[in-house]
């Protein structure tokens, strides 16, 4: 059926379904900024396929039927019997593997695989895949510099900026640099990264996820094919998911073992430090918080492994400030700083927000809880608290967490918090946004309410 853009707007109303297809044909379920990529990757490679969006209007309709105005699109919540023909159907990160579609196609013996999966499928490049519950943005951008400070050629991309079947389009690298979330990992079946890296795990996504040990199992799956492995040695866990004979470098805070990296304190200040030398003091690194001194060694590991030379990746460490919208100065004022971390949307990254500032803090979180428990989260940042703002839907959720613990206070939306922080705040204090929750209730993207943050901190007067 051919449909122009106009008659795509129409569509959208009626939900008309596509014209009937014949055997082997793809269906892409999401239309969202990877399903764009799919639907790009396979016009390249002049393969017809069928779109699916539940929503009416979903963000990338629009540049589909741009770029091939007779695509078969259906719109809507999709009858199973569109998957009559199908042979493979490519998937959204953004759809739980609950969704009764991605069942039906399942129980038909359907491959359901992520874009991910196609990707290594024509990668002429090796790639390094980074995991993690939090970091991943950071290291992943700090993998991609390092190989360009030592003369390699990177491209960056998947969950985190452009995904990963746009990367192919560009002039082949040295290197991909692949940030990848849970959900990818889960519809992967190989994944032969050069170099795989899991940096943490702790409680995420309990909404997408059928539970905490399929969120775990689901991270552990960068391992399987990797030709070499950095892992976090805090995790008892992790050595018996790492395959046999790989080449393979831990990272901790602790104290490093030969090859190892982790933390040396000398004369009271503290180091990164490879096995008994010291590399770099953590006070001469551009990012700050000890969590961001995991996420460099972690980073270095990684980059020995791909044969990066050590210099231009300290350099690297030396100078990258960190990605907006992570541990971001907005000002000071009267004596206060206010921090935008909107990109901390759980509660392991809230966590390491709240331990990477000086106290007293006043915390501003909130917003979409993904099904996650905040007791603990409460008991470990409560002793820093001046005060909790909390905002969004899951504000009284948290509260009840805080109860008896700290201060806590409900603000209608984050005007309201903001100036509630601003009542608060003494000299020496931190006003931090660090919500522990997604933004989906109350914004766009975690972008939209830093950004928001951000310009209302600005426009408060001096
Ligand atoms: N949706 C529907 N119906 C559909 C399709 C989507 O309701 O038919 C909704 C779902 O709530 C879904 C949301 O729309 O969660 C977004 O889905 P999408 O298909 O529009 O998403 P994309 O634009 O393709 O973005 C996805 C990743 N999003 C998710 O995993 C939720 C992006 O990661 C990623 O950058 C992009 O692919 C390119 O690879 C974002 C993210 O939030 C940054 N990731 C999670 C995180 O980092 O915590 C995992
Ligand atoms: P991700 O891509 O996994 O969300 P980012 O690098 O974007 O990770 O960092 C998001 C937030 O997570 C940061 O703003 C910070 O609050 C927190 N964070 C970053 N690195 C770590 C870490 N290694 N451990 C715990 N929290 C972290």
């Amino acid at each position: 059926m051919r449909m122009n853009a106009a008659r795509a707007k129409k569509r959208r109303a009626r939900h008309e379904l596509p014209t009937p297809v014949t055997n082997g044909m793809d269906l892409v379920f999401g239309l969202g900024a990877s399903g764009l990529s799919v639907a790009r990757y396979l016009m390249r490679k002049s393969a017809n396929a069928i779109y699916v969006d539940t929503r009416n209007n979903p963000p990338a309709l629009d540049a589909l039927m741009e770029m091939q105005p007779d695509a078969n699109v259906s719109l809507g919540r999709p009858p199973i019997s569109l998957l009559r023909g199908v042979s493979r159907v490519i998937v959204s990160p953004g759809i739980p593997d609950n969704d009764p579609f991605i069942a039906a196609a399942r129980r038909q013996g359907l491959q359901v695989v992520s874009d991910i999966a196609l990707f290594v499928a024509e990668a002429r490049a090796p790639f390094v895949a980074i995991t993690g519950s939090n970091g991943k943005s950071t290291v992943t951008t700090l993998i991609a510099m390092m190989c360009e400070a030592d003369g390699r050629r990177s491209l960056a991309g998947a969950n985190l900026g452009t995904p990963a079947l746009d990367l192919l389009t560009e002039e082949t690298p040295d290197f991909y640099v692949l940030e990848l979330s849970s959900f990818q990992l889960q519809r992967t079946p190989s994944l032969p990264a050069e170099v795989a890296v899991l940096l943490n795990i702790s409680p995420d996504h309990l909404d997408w996820h059928a539970s905490a040990d399929e969120y775990r199992a689901a991270k552990y799956r960068i391992y399987r094919q990797a030709r070499a492995a950095v892992f976090n040695r805090s995790d008892a866990s992790v050595p018996s998911q790492l395959p046999a004979s790989i080449p393979t470098i831990s990272f901790g805070m602790d104290r490093p073992a030969e090859g190892q990296y982790g933390i040396l304190v000398e004369d009271g200040q503290v180091f990164l430090a490879r096995g008994e030398q010291l590399l770099l003091a953590a006070s001469e690194m551009a990012l700050v918080g000890a969590h961001n001194q995991a996420n460099a060694l972690a980073a270095l590991a990684a980059g020995e492994l791909l044969g990066l030379s050590l210099s231009p990746m300290l350099q690297v460490l030396n100078e990258f400030p960190g990605l907006p919208h992570r541990m971001q100065f907005v000002r000071q004022l009267n004596g206060a700083d206010y921090i935008n971390d909107s990109k901390a949307t759980n509660i392991g990254a809230a966590t390491a927000a709240v331990d990477s500032v000086p106290g007293p803090v006043l915390l501003i979180a909130g917003g979409d809880g993904k099904g996650g428990e905040f007791g603990e989260f409460a008991k470990a940042v409560c002793t820093k608290l001046r005060a909790a703002i909390l905002i969004g839907r899951d504000a009284p959720l948290i509260a009840d967490a805080f109860d008896q613990l700290a201060p806590v206070y409900m603000a209608a939306n984050m005007k309201n918090a903001v100036v509630k922080a601003t009542e608060l705040a003494q000299p020496g204090d931190t006003v931090l946004l660090a919500p522990a929750c997604a933004s989906f209730d109350q914004y766009r993207n975690y972008q939209h309410r830093g950004d928001d943050f951000t310009d209302l901190v600005r426009a408060l007067p001096s």
